[in-house]
């Protein structure tokens, strides 16, 4: 089971990788930033609460997210692997992932991050606002709230997957299908050098 997690700042590319990655290595895609605003679309209590946090550039809080999640997996029992897209975004939501992943026989492959400096971000995000719609992405003061928030509660959570050996690191600035052929590349190799799941490592040492 391949599980990956894309990491970087808001408007790194995340979002945009991983529609390409689902298609090319069959997996699910589980973005929490979607999760949550369909919850806002349906109008439920989650929604209205992560609304006002989202709107300000804040991070909803990690019980949320992480509920989401673990639904999430339940709801999808036949995955290939999944690539979790803006998850975890604080250490406690990586602790709680290797959880969930242990309950269901499997664990995190790699972490790959997107690399992009502040100003770049700032720039694509206010060319996402012309259309998209989210409140989030139209003011430069809460789009650099965001980055704020990245570097002071969500870059961190790059040390845990280093500390346990699976964080890379790609530049996020260039033509959308090189960063993804390097992504590719990436997955590729670890593919290639990693068994599977924790069972089939058992079942290689055995052997
Ligand atoms: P998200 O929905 O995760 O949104 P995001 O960080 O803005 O990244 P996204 O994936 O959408 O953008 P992408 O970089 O692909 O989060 C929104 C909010 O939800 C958070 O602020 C927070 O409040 C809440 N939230 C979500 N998850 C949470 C969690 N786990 N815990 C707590 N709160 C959580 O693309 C950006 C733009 O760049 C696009 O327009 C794209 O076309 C463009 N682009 C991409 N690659 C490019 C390239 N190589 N060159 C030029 N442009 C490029």
């Amino acid at each position: 089971m391949l599980n990956i997690v894309l990491f970087g700042p808001p408007g790194a590319g995340k979002g945009t990788q991983s529609q390409k990655l689902i298609t090319k290595y069959n997996l699910v895609h589980l973005s929490t930033g979607d999760l949550l605003r369909a919850q806002i679309a349906q109008g439920t209590e989650l929604g209205l609460t992560a609304k006002k946090l989202m709107d300000e550039g804040l991070l909803v809080p990690d019980a949320v997210v992480i509920g989401m999640i673990g639904s999430a997996l339940e709801t999808n029992p036949q995955a290939g692997g999944f690539i979790f897209d803006g998850f975890p975004r604080t250490v406690a939501q990586a602790e709680s992932l290797d959880q969930l992943m242990a309950s269901h026989n499997t664990h995190i492959g790699c972490m790959i991050a997107l690399e992009v400096q502040e100003e770049e971000l700032v720039k694509r995000l206010l060319e996402r606002g012309k259309t998209s719609n989210r409140p989030d992405d139209q003011d430069e003061t809460k789009i650099r709230r965001r980055v704020t928030v990245y570097n002071t509660e969500t870059a961190q959570v790059a040390g845990y997957y280093a500390a346990q050996k699976k964080f890379h690191a790609l530049n996020g600035i260039g033509p959308i299908d090189d960063i993804f052929g390097q992504i590719c590349g990436l997955i590729d190799l670890h593919q290639a050098a990693k068994p599977e799941t924790p069972a089939e490592a058992t079942k290689e040492v055995k052997a």
